[in-house]
């Protein structure tokens, strides 16, 4: 899309936008969405996920109420900072449930964060994070309209972190990068030289393990990495 199509589209928008803003006010079908993001952390963790509205139409979000239903044999919900301003977050609504509520007279429009709720994984398992709307209105003075949303319901999986399969021991690789080549054979040397105090793999660089780490090793390992040797 051209820079002058983007102007043009932008301008209807704007002329749009001016045009509702005059009309009396009624029930949308913007594409207004209601969300929470999906997320998989370890057990014994926690995330703070935001409760999200987007495309909220003019004149603007007036009155919200919503739950937040999750499953508490997987999940706590430790703590709800209040999003947009005026309104109130409650982790202790029930025993799997978060109450947002709000209200605003002069409405949000566009994007507004209603809420962001730390939960902590328990144990190992899934748990809907179930969007419930008792109210979501306009701002429309004397008469909140309900606003057509779209909800996007989120999700914590707790599960452990994947086991990776166990690294072999590669026998001369002293900087335990999985390979054996002339770089391990040069940190080997530059240790014996007391250039450096270390090397990241100790055990492995002592190819012949007779409890030194020495030249000999250093030319076990171009050894190996030439093909030479296999240990
Ligand atoms: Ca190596
Ligand atoms: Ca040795």
């Amino acid at each position: 899309m051209g820079l002058r199509t983007l102007g043009l589209v932008a301008a209807l928008a704007l002329v749009a936008f001016a045009a509702g803003s005059t009309a009396t006010p009624r029930a949308s079908a913007v594409n207004t969405v209601l969300s929470m993001d999906s997320i998989t952390i370890s057990p014994g963790g926690g995330v703070t996920l935001d409760v999200n509205a987007e495309g909220i139409p003019f004149p603007g979000l007036g009155a919200w109420s919503i739950g937040i239903v999750y499953d508490p044999a997987v999940l706590t919900a430790l703590s709800c900072v209040e999003g947009v301003a005026p309104s109130a977050c409650n982790v202790s609504f029930s025993a799997n449930r978060v109450q947002i509520t709000g209200a605003s007279a002069e409405g949000h429009l566009f994007d507004a964060v209603l809420a962001s709720i730390t939960f902590a994984c328990d144990v190992p398992g899934t748990s809907d994070l179930l969007i419930i709307v008792d109210d979501f209105a306009d701002a429309t003075e004397g008469g909140p309209v309900p606003i057509n949303i779209k909800l996007e319901n989120g999700r914590i999986a707790c599960s452990p972190p994947s086991l990776e399969p166990p690294q072999q021991d590669l026998v001369g690789d002293a900087d335990c990068n999985g390979a054996v080549n002339s770089r391990d054979a040069l940190l080997v040397l530059q240790f014996e030289a007391g250039l450096i105090d270390s090397v990241p793999c100790m055990d492995l660089a002592d190819v012949n393990e007779d409890g030194r780490i020495d030249s000999i090793d250093a030319g076990l390992i171009k050894q190996i990495d030439a093909g030479l040797l296999s240990v």
